[in-house]
């Protein structure tokens, strides 16, 4: 099924009701509304601007966009035409802009004005012609030049449900991060478990600070809401008293965050004078990095709410949820949502009892086929049974309860580092910061960290003194500032093995002269 098709039902459900409250926590963009109807008229309009602007089916549409109502017409926008939404991260700095404008060759890229210095760096220069950069902030200009351009679905090509919605770049382990290509039916797969797994209705208000151009504010977010024809409250960012005045004021009854918002949550309720009833809330759910059962149970202390903890992917969207209904055991993702299998392997792909501890391998309609233009990247990440059938590889270490068959995920068998929900991959900071003069080597770890749950460190070797201002401001202009490390640790050599691999579990923890 074509995801449009599936908006549809939520759509006509009641078509004046409000499908997108918007606010700008920063402040400048301000507020916004738009109901079900009136998205769609907009929605139209700009598909037919893409059209004449040349965008065709199976074409790229970049989205460097924060969170604003412009970035679900847009997106919507690109599927009436048949096209292939690519979010960018909008913390990427300039090298990793590049990568994936190279990589995707999008037709279009939607920014804002804030933008142009980057892209005027870029375009033509590392990106070759053959793309088309748009602004949002001008968006008049360009959208009156088709009017009277009728768009209707009528007008849609015809886009089954094996075709690819969206390509999702996600953090590469060898420096540079892969699309992760997912179809209609993937995306709709997610969409459809969580809507009844979590009992979504209608009247449903969702507040989301998340962004949306990762899959959990777009997919678990922003989809089920379109899907099921309930209101988002979406926000630029995550702002502890505005969320909290939102949530507790009744104008809610889902939110959906990662743990370090709900660590900074507890931090601020712990502060309160007086700790407000949250009583129109129905769920509260957390995802994409461990939530630490401290925070889980100080949560529910401070508001009588007990999370929902959930793990997903962005290759494959949602996999394990705790119950709806039912015990949500701090610690664990609970059991697999509908349509997901799962296997839990040991180093030789056997499958290991409950209760030991292995690799996560994971099938499902939900999981996506293969990397953007990598072959050999998506030959690597799956593994054939007997059967023939085919499973991901998630990287994730997992055991499952022999009792209650809730799964605890006890680490990622590769170096990935997740930081307040975002994954920063030790190979890429290394090789950044190598091209600074006098870094002979580099080696990045991820430590713990109560604020963002893991943060980078940098081991470094040098062949002069390192002047880390000048350093800390090239890093900057390299890479998104959350991928920074946080410290620098400066050693006359890294330690390694016989075959030369560094053994990174042998770095002296600690400062280090
Ligand atoms: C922001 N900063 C971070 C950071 N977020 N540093 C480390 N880790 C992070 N996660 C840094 C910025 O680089 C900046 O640094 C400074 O903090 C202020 O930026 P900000 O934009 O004002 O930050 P803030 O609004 O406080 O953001 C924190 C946050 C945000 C937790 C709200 O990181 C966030 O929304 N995280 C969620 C990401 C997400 O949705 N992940 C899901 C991926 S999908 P400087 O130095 O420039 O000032 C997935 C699958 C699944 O994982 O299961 O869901
Ligand atoms: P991403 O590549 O950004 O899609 O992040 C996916 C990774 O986030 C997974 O492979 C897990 O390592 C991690 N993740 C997601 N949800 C959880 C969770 N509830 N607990 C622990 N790790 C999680």
């Amino acid at each position: 099924m074509n995801l449009l098709t599936l908006f549809a039902i939520g759509r006509e459900r009641r078509p004046d009701k409000t499908a997108i409250e918007f606010k700008d926590t920063r402040g400048p963009l301000g507020a916004q509304e738009l109901t079900f109807s009136g998205l769609q008229r907009e929605v139209e309009r700009w598909a037919a601007a893409f059209v004449r602007m040349g965008v065709q089916k199976g074409d790229r549409v970049g989205l460097y966009l924060c969170n604003r109502p412009e970035f679900v017409i847009a997106y919507l926008a690109a599927l009436e035409v048949g096209a292939i939404m690519v979010p960018i991260n909008l913390r990427y700095r300039r090298r990793e802009l590049s990568h994936i404008l190279n990589d995707a060759e999008p037709a279009l890229l939607i920014i804002e004005d804030e933008h142009w210095p980057v892209l005027d760096e870029i375009v033509g220069i590392e990106i070759g012609p053959g793309l088309t950069v748009l602004s949002v902030d001008r968006s008049e200009s360009w959208l009156e030049e088709a009017d009277g351009k009728e768009w209707t679905s009528a007008s849609r090509p015809l886009t089954r449900g094996e075709e690819t919605a969206l390509i999702m770049y996600t953090s590469g382990t060898t420096g540079a991060s892969k699309g992760a290509v997912l179809t209609h039916n993937h995306v709709l797969a997610t969409v459809t478990g969580l809507l009844s797994a979590w009992a979504w209705q209608a009247d449903d208000v969702l507040l989301l600070p998340l962004p949306l151009f990762h899959t959990h504010g777009l997919v678990v977010g922003l989809h089920c809401a379109l899907a099921m024809g309930a209101t988002v409250r979406l926000r630029t960012g995550f702002d502890a008293t505005e969320t909290v005045k939102t949530l507790s004021s009744g104008a809610a009854t889902l939110f959906f965050a990662v743990p370090t918002i709900y660590t900074r949550l507890v931090d601020f309720l712990a502060e309160a004078e007086e700790v407000p009833s949250f009583a129109s809330m129905r769920l509260f759910c957390s995802g994409s990095a461990p939530l630490p059962a401290e925070i889980h149970n100080a949560f529910e202390r401070l508001t009588g709410k007990r999370i929902l903890e959930r793990y997903g992917m962005t290759e494959t969207g949602m996999n394990f949820s705790n119950p709806y209904a039912g015990p949500r055991v701090a610690g664990t993702v609970g059991t697999p949502l509908p349509g997901v299998f799962a296997r839990i392997v040991d180093a030789a792909g056997q499958d290991l009892p409950a209760g030991e501890e292995g690799e996560l391998l994971l099938r499902g309609s939900n999981v996506f086929d293969e990397y953007w233009r990598a072959p050999q990247k998506t030959a690597e990440s799956f593994v054939r049974d007997e059967l023939g059938n085919r499973w991901f590889l998630t990287g994730d270490l997992a055991r499952m309860d022999p009792l209650s068959g809730y799964v605890t995920l006890l680490g990622r068998r590769h170096e990935l580092i997740i930081s307040g929900g975002l994954n920063i991959y030790p190979r890429e900071v290394e090789e950044m910061l190598t091209t600074f003069p006098g870094i002979e080597e580099a080696a990045v770890v991820g430590e713990p960290d109560a604020e963002w749950g893991e943060a980078p460190v940098a081991y470094l070797v040098c062949s002069c003194e390192i002047d880390e201002v000048d350093l800390e401001r090239y890093c900057r202009g390299q890479l998104a500032s959350y991928k920074l490390p946080r410290r620098l640790r400066f050693v006359g050599a890294l330690p390694r093995n016989a075959m030369g691999k560094v053994q990174k579990h042998l770095l002296p923890r600690g400062d280090v002269e």
